[in-house]
């Protein structure tokens, strides 16, 4: 049964283009073949409600594998269009607002923006939500570049995908304190009878995350898919750490915009557009402004406030929550699965 998309435009036109009875009975029958296959999926309760399947070796809500299968398959952007990727609690949010802002500068003022009323999440849609509406979405209807966002694992990305792609990691501790308190307050504001499952066990979850089973997870070869990619293909795949644009947000946003095609001029940086763009984008301005927003995101944001997306944004958050051994083993596993690689974690240390 077609469930009714819930985007504004420019996202609705990917829903409204003719389309025969023909077109409608294909895509049922896709989304119920996706559907049966990943009801064959056993699936995991430890994070409930982000309940858990495994699916080709990455964690994914049951809810959205039947989506990932349909972006596999169906998802095909053009060169010019940019994906941005995260694992959850990375920094999504953020990247989505300094992407937009950047790429449609000289549509719109300060004064006038977009993100002023509608949230990131409207203005750069998650793939795995547009892809969940028992309808393939004609993306090719869509204005050129689009950004779109996902969470998906690089292995799971369609292979013949030639868009440029700009993934941002956090370190793991950050990472997993930041997780434990989305499904911390999604299980408070889930109605439900039982108790017993109000309170996610932070040790529980810590040895979840560790192992590898968390939303997304196992977060290491997450990351490890898109660095290993953005060596191989740096014109394509933009490899950034949400640590290193704390520390300097203005320079990472020229890279941004050199990578996405659309380079701050000489008069741009005169004008103060990219300093201008960092305050827009920055955690206290978009926590402020998201208070007052109607939120059209996700099923999983639309269950919580949107100021739960805006908790502190700080770098080293962890020291608050980790005891020393929990901190020595997500090292030592960062260490073990990614140094090897040329990737670490080093800019983040605690911050109080
Ligand atoms: P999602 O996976 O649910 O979309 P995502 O936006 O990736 O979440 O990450 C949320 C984290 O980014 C939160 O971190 P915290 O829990 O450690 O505080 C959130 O506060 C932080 N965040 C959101 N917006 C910004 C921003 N503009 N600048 C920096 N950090 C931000």
């Amino acid at each position: 049964m077609a469930i009714q998309p819930n985007y504004a435009p420019p996202f609705s036109q990917c829903f409204l283009s003719p389309r025969t009875q023909e077109d409608i009975e294909r895509d049922e029958q896709i989304y119920n073949s996706y559907e049966k296959l990943s009801s064959q999926l056993p699936i995991l309760d430890d994070w409930y409600p982000l309940t858990l399947q495994n699916y080709q070796s990455f964690w994914i809500h049951p809810s959205q594998v039947p989506s990932c299968m349909a972006v596999q398959s169906h998802f095909n952007p053009r060169p010019s269009d940019i994906l941005i990727v995260t694992n959850p609690k990375s920094g999504t949010t953020w990247l989505r607002a300094l992407s937009y802002a950047t790429l449609h500068r000289h549509s719109f003022s300060i004064s006038d923006h977009p993100l002023l009323t509608t949230t990131p999440e409207q203005c750069v849609p998650f793939l795995e939500g547009l892809f969940n509406y028992h309808t393939i979405p004609n993306i090719s209807v869509l204005p050129s570049p689009t950004i779109f966002s996902t969470h998906l694992a690089f292995s799971l990305l369609p292979q013949s995908l030639d868009c440029r792609i700009v993934f941002l990691c956090r370190d793991p501790k950050d990472t997993f304190v930041s997780l434990w308190h989305l499904v911390q307050r999604l299980r408070i504001s889930s109605s439900t009878e039982d108790k017993s499952i109000v309170e996610l066990d932070f040790n529980k979850a810590f040895q979840l995350f560790s192992q590898g089973i968390s939303p997304r997870g196992p977060f290491w070869d997450h990351v490890l898919g898109y660095w290993k990619e953005s060596k191989r293909r740096p014109e394509k795949v933009l490899f950034l750490k949400y640590e290193e644009m704390m520390e300097d947000p203005v320079s990472h946003l020229r890279k941004l915009a050199e990578f996405m095609g659309c380079p701050f001029s000489m008069e741009e940086e005169r004008d103060g557009v990219v300093e201008d763009i960092v305050k827009l984008c920055s955690f206290d301005n978009l926590r402020e402004l998201e208070v007052n927003k109607d939120n059209k995101g996700s099923v999983e944001s639309r269950r919580l406030p949107p100021s739960s997306f805006f908790r502190k944004g700080k770098v080293g958050d962890w020291v608050n929550y980790l005891s020393m051994e929990m901190v020595e083993k997500l090292d030592a596993i960062t260490k073990e699965k990614l140094h090897g690689f040329g990737l670490s974690f080093e800019s983040s240390a605690a911050v109080p």
